[in-house]
């Protein structure tokens, strides 16, 4: 096992990865910008490391002043939690070359699964179902209009170095095909340096339901159940669920199936996520990997009682994964996240001093903050400042809990998202479970706020 782990991450994830590593009786080290200095992340280490300024291109994203980091305070493994560099396969090479391990899995793996023209194939080798499209990426805006024909309008292009959104455009007809064709490259060179795309159906009202996984260097993968993250704004989750309402027994056994098929095959080590989309009939289509712990990931510990942190950890130091999958899940749980943001603004952050703060508890009742009364939220990085997680017998009473828990949440001296968030749960929609992935986008009202 690890003697020393340092935590490449802020906020709750730090948090969060320093208490498994105390569980484990691992010592840890937390790195932190300049904006961070007080934070607990930095306080609750038993080492902490400034590594530069606020904006975290010159901070969280420095890989030579975090490796240095590691190197200075002798830990043996560096944990990327989610965002930042947890899905650089360069951050994973440069912990390698430097005989630190990463709590992850393979650059390789990583880097065949952040090109989802490359992810997608492999999963038709499997016979995994794809939303019908091209067969890889498309150059030539004429075949690509061909390709488009061929596959039936509406289309959707999206670039292979892509993925959470980005470098995604929507054609209805041939009209605009052409403009969404070069808008997507020429947005996904800008933001990744690829222009690649590739070109499939674009489906209406999916569901966003993804299944966690974890693997072990040994070829052992586990699937820990699905979650339903359908409800989403401009591609940032807001609330997540498990199970998902909107499926049945088969369709999840299928789904989990696929879900380990894929993770089987490039001998995936660690936690990870493997996303569909779910139509309404229950037809189900691979999407892409996602190869680090995911910020919902408390939903499938509430529902499996597993602690996915700890389980990263030890498979990283090449333990076998330790947990029964599939079947083993009971009760419901839900997630809502809230960030420091000001819905009737469009979202826009809400930055600040916390004044005053009370966060809910009872039993089924998780709360993962790192803030608390007189911190300031810095306006460099993103607004999440506290999951709420609840857990009930079935997803009635696991609502009920999300209410309470909500009413009874204070946070003062910056604009939430909690007052949105009641009102989300409480609108029959989501109340009878028909979540899809335009939900916020068909009721823009929601506290007064203009999704
Ligand atoms: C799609 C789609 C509809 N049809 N692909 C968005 C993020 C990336 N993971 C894939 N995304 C989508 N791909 C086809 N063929 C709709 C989305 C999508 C979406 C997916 C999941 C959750 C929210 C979403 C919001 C808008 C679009």
């Amino acid at each position: 096992m690890f003697r020393k782990v340092l935590i490449a991450n802020r906020g709750e994830i730090a948090l969060r990865v320093i208490r498994a590593c105390r569980e484990l009786g691992i010592e840890t080290v937390a790195v932190y910008s300049e904006a961070d200095r007080e934070s607990l992340h930095v306080r609750f280490a038993d080492d902490d490391v400034c590594i530069g300024p606020p904006p975290s291109r010159l901070s969280y994203l420095r890989i030579p002043a975090i490796i240095a980091a590691a190197e200075i305070t002798g830990a043996d493994a560096i944990h990327p939690g989610y965002g930042f560099l947890a899905e650089s396969a360069e951050f994973a090479e440069a912990c390698v070359e430097s005989n630190i391990a990463f709590v992850g899995p393979t650059p390789e793996q990583i880097r065949l699964m952040g090109d989802k023209a490359a992810a997608r194939k492999l999963a038709v080798e499997l016979g995994v179902p794809v939303i019908p499209g091209s067969e890889g990426t498309v150059e030539d805006p004429t075949d690509a209009l061909k390709i488009a024909g061929e596959i039936g309008f509406p289309v959707i292009i999206k670039a292979t170095a892509g993925g959470g959104g980005k470098g995604m455009r929507v054609a209805s007809d041939e009209e605009g095909f052409e403009q969404s064709f070069q808008l997507a490259r020429n947005e996904s060179l800008a933001a990744f340096g690829s222009a690649e795309v590739y070109i499939e159906r674009f489906l209406e009202r999916p569901r966003h339901v993804e299944f966690q996984v974890m693997g072990d260097r040994s070829g052992n993968v586990v699937q820990l159940g699905e979650r339903d993250c359908s409800v989403q704004r401009r591609h940032q989750k807001l609330i997540e669920e498990a199970p998902s309402p909107g499926l049945s027994a088969d369709r999840r056994a299928e789904m989990g199936d696929a879900a380990v098929s894929l993770a089987k095959k490039i001998g995936y080590v660690g936690a990870g996520t493997v996303e569909f989309l779910l139509e309404e009939n229950g037809d189900f289509y691979f999407m892409e990997m996602n190869t680090r712990i995911q910020v919902e990931h408390p939903v499938t510990e509430m529902v499996t009682n597993y602690d996915l942190v700890k389980e990263q950890i030890r498979t990283a130091a090449g333990e076998p994964v330790s947990l029964a999958g599939g079947d083993c899940l009971r009760g419901h749980a839900i997630e809502c996240r809230v960030n420091a943001e000001d819905p009737a603004r469009n979202f826009q952050p809400s930055p600040g001093t916390i004044t005053a703060f009370h966060a809910p508890g009872g039993p089924g009742v998780r709360v993962d903050t790192h803030i608390y009364q007189g911190c300031v939220i810095p306006p460099y990085y993103d607004s999440l400042i506290a999951k709420l997680i609840v857990l009930g017998r079935d997803r009635d009473e696991a609502l009920a809990k999300m209410s309470q828990a909500l009413d009874s949440f204070i946070i003062e001296g910056v604009t939430t998202t909690i007052p949105f968030l009641r009102e989300v749960i409480h609108h029959p929609e989501f109340a009878a479970g028909c979540v899809d992935t335009k939900f916020l986008e068909r009721h823009q009202n929601l506290a007064g706020a203009a999704v």
